[in-house]
């Protein structure tokens, strides 16, 4: 049994979506990162920097956080979406470029086009056009490959696992997903997993996969 301590954002998203795919048993902590529960001293007794999301693996009585992290232990642990044989190094790779460029980048986007939109023109250039070079490598990636990791036609894993919930975010990075149609398909395809649409709704608010 899993605890995972969540809210409805793509780091948090990519742990729920893994355990639902997984089949793993898990309880939910919501931890309302808009009231600042993160801030919490319980909450900081387990997460130093604030941040979801985090897990309490409950037979190995260990705390994992670092979305990173805890894909690599969940999937290692459970033995499935690390990339089989061939597509290992693969899957690292591309997991590594999420959490080191799609994630940093992306999360910058949200500040300066969502929720900050006005307040400095520059940002909103640079992370628009930011954003706009990551669609474009994801979308030359994707043209060849069915999933994110190759060889052949890819196979689905930790890394597409950690990419889908920041694309997910696509209105938000103010693109338009007809520009990029090998990610609009690797979206669409994702996006129809029934694992996915449960643990994209976790903690669970009813939440709906944008399309
Ligand atoms: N590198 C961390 C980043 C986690 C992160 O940025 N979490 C955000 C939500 S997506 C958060 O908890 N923000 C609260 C805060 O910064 O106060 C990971 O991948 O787990």
């Amino acid at each position: 049994m899993i605890d995972l301590y969540t809210w409805s954002t793509p780091n948090g998203r990519k742990v729920s979506i893994l355990l639902e795919e997984l089949g793993v048993e898990y309880t939910v902590y919501p931890i309302d990162i808009g009231k600042g529960d993160q801030f919490s001293k319980k909450f900081q007794k387990i997460s130093p920097d604030y941040k979801i999301p985090v897990i309490y693996d409950n037979q190995d009585q260990r705390f994992i956080r670092e979305s990173g992290a805890i894909l690599l232990y969940l999937s290692n642990k459970f033995g499935q979406f690390t990339g089989t044989a061939d597509y290992h190094w693969d899957v690292m790779q591309w997991l590594m470029w999420q959490m080191s460029a799609i994630g940093p980048i992306l999360g910058q986007a949200h500040h300066f086009l969502y929720y900050n939109k006005g307040r400095s023109a520059y940002a909103e250039d640079r992370f628009k056009n930011e954003a706009k070079k990551l669609y474009g490598i994801l979308d030359n990636r994707l043209k060849n490959f069915e999933y994110i990791s190759g060889p052949g036609k890819g196979e689905y894993s930790i890394a597409d696992i950690a990419l889908w919930p920041w694309i997910s975010r696509f209105q938000r990075h103010q693109i338009n997903l007809d520009e990029y149609p090998n990610v609009y398909q690797w979206y669409r395809k994702i996006s129809e997993r029934p694992a996915v649409i449960k643990g994209y709704d976790i903690p669970l608010f009813g939440n709906k996969i944008p399309t």
